[in-house]
């Protein structure tokens, strides 16, 4: 341990701690904008600034590490001033649109003027106006907000490793931009969202849709459906004030009924669909040889976007299973449509998602309008759906709770864990184990695939045969496995996994590009775990025993993996 003081105040702290680290424990902000824990501190902004005391030296605070003896002081006049210097400086090259932007009231540039009490900038106002770039049907990049804060570049480089946004130009002349200097529909993008989710300020954010919503919904021709994923009922409470975790699904539903949907479905219900299809899939793969072993799940988009684009030698590897939103699309248009005497052209369906590349998903060509029609007509993220929910004067924690529509509402256990970071895998090996042996697990809980660890792996015994798994999130973790599965085929003999569950966000869903902004690893371990107790207190928890899933199969699919199941819930890939 080191001994250091922070303000006068003596404390320990261990080896390798910042001093932005070292004054958190002693209670102390620093203001910063370019940091962000999940990212490594590059010092960009100089908001950070300190002084170790005796000396004129200014430090940075985010990437300077403590060290014996040293004593630091965090705010004195002269600090505060070179910040308010640094704020103004930014604030001079940024466009005062407050009012209209996507983060007012949750901008971190915003509060800290706020804080600092700044009336005027006294440098020139200087905007070089660059065309606002939507190209993508995910996220939106306006470069005229940017702050070159760089956390958009960390993020896509470092911990997604998809380098889709990179610095350009040198100097005071660096700007950020699409890599190459392409339109983001064009650069190696996958529609993540998680630079929008760690961008301080309003420059990238998700495509929003919810005006064509609003005149659907006002509209007597037309009957409005909506689904809610499984990571939204843990994260949408923090918008009113909840602790992140906090399970809100029914109150959700009102919510939704409120605002004026006619029929509000779930997710969920689809993610027990989908373990039926692709647990099918897993199973004929394994035993009968009708495919490529391992089977990689296929319900995250943008892991699917970047399996389009870095790894076509193993397309064949990933599920044909379509995503549990696009399987309720397709079945709401359907079967749904036909049952409630509807007619499907007159439906307006709409999701609730985590997730950016969901909004991308439901307008890709691949069987994604196997209904006839557009199988989901617009996605709405967490944080639109809070927006909404304000816009629509709804006092959200005094709402009574109420239950989905059924058939496609009621879900188990299985399905609501899919939202966390090993959910689906847990839930399909549920299911695949009971369908192999004829028998249900005896403990349901399968602890090694859940947990925020990069790569997970584990071996189940499933009738004598060992069922090798790996889970992995956050995209920057998957060329890893890829490669290994890649030298393991090249090597021949058995494989090195049977079955591998990718999410493309760290945490999975819980910390998808769309969610309420601010997550960190603790807030992800609260929202999965809202998850976990979900599926605890479900009275079923295996998805081959969900009641509608079945009256759906008898009433209308036959059986997984039928001929009609593949036309509505299978898809297939491009390169
Ligand atoms: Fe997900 Fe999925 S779990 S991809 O993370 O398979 O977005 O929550 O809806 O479709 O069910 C997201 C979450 C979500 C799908 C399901
Ligand atoms: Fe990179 Fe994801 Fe942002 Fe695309 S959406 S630029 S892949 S972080």
């Amino acid at each position: 341990m080191i001994n250091v003081k922070i303000n006068g105040k003596a404390l320990q702290v261990a080896e390798g701690t910042t001093i932005l680290a070292a004054a958190k424990q002693a209670n102390v902000k620093i203001p910063s904008l370019c940091y962000n824990s999940d990212l490594p501190a590059w010092a960009s902004c100089g908001i950070c600034i300190v002084r170790q005391e005796g000396t004129a030296r200014m430090l940075r605070a985010c990437c300077t590490k403590v060290t014996e003896g040293m004593s630091v002081i965090t705010h004195d006049p002269e600090i505060v001033k070179a910040r308010r210097t640094v704020l103004e400086l930014i604030l001079s090259n940024h466009p005062q649109e407050c009012l209209t932007c996507t983060r007012n009231n949750n901008c971190e540039l915003q509060s800290l003027a706020a804080e600092f009490g700044l009336r005027q900038i006294r440098f020139d106002h200087f905007i070089i106006d660059r065309p606002i770039d939507n190209t993508n049907d995910a996220i939106v990049f306006d470069r005229n907000k940017c702050i070159n804060c760089g956390r958009c570049v960390e993020v896509c480089q470092q911990v997604q490793g998809v380098n889709a946004i990179e610095y350009q130009g040198r100097g005071g002349k660096t700007v950020i931009g699409p890599a190459a200097l392409a339109n983001l529909a064009d650069s190696p993008c996958v529609r993540c969202g998680q630079c929008a989710v760690h961008c301080p300020v309003g420059a990238i954010y998700e495509a929003h849709g919810s005006r064509k919503i609003w005149d659907r919904l006002a509209d007597p021709e037309v009957t409005t459906v909506v689904q809610i994923a499984p990571a939204v009922r843990v994260a949408l409470g923090e918008e009113f004030g909840l602790e992140p975790g906090a399970l809100s699904t029914k109150k959700i539903y009102t919510a939704l009924r409120q605002i004026g949907f006619n029929y509000v479905f779930d997710t969920n219900f689809s993610a027990d669909l989908t373990i039926m299809e692709e647990g099918t899939e897993l199973i004929g793969r394994l035993l009968e040889g009708k495919g490529e072993i391992p089977l990689f799940t296929s319900c995250c988009p943008a892991w699917v976007d970047y399996a389009e684009k870095n790894c076509h030698d193993l397309l064949p590897h990933v599920s044909s299973a379509k995503s549990p939103q696009q399987m309720m699309g397709a079945m709401i248009k359907t079967y749904w449509a036909e049952k409630a005497k509807i007619d499907p052209a007159k439906i307006f369906s709409v999701s609730v998602m985590p997730c950016t590349a969901k909004k991308y998903e439901c307008k890709r060509d691949e069987s994604m309008n196997s209904s006839g029609f557009q199988d989901v007509d617009s996605v709405l993220t967490t944080r639109e759906l809070a927006r909404f929910i304000k816009q629509a004067g709804i006092d959200f924690n005094s709402l009574a709770e109420s239950e989905a529509d059924n058939p496609l509402g009621p879900y188990t256990g299985a399905g609501t864990i899919f939202g966390a970071t090993g959910g689906v895998m847990e839930a399909a090996l549920r299911t695949a184990y009971a369908v192999i042996t004829g028998s249900e697990l005896g403990d349901i809980n399968f602890v090694p695939a859940r947990g925020l660890q990069d790569v997970k792996e584990a071996t189940v015994n499933v009738k004598g045969k060992d069922l090798r798994i790996a889970v992995v999130h956050q995209l920057g973790n998957v060329a890893a496995v890829v490669d290994a599965v890649r030298a393991s085929k090249a090597k021949g003999g058995e494989p090195l996994y049977h079955f591998i569950e990718v999410m493309a966000c760290r945490g999975g869903c819980v910390s998808g590009g769309g969610q309420p902004y601010g997550a960190d690893d603790e807030v992800r371990a609260k929202r999965a775990t809202g998850l976990y107790t979900d599926d605890t207190k479900s009275e079923i928890r295996v998805s081959h025993k969900n009641p509608y899933v079945q009256q759906v199969y008898t009433e209308y699919l036959g059986k997984p993996n039928s001929e009609k199941a593949h036309h509505l819930l299978h898809t297939h890939y491009v390169k």
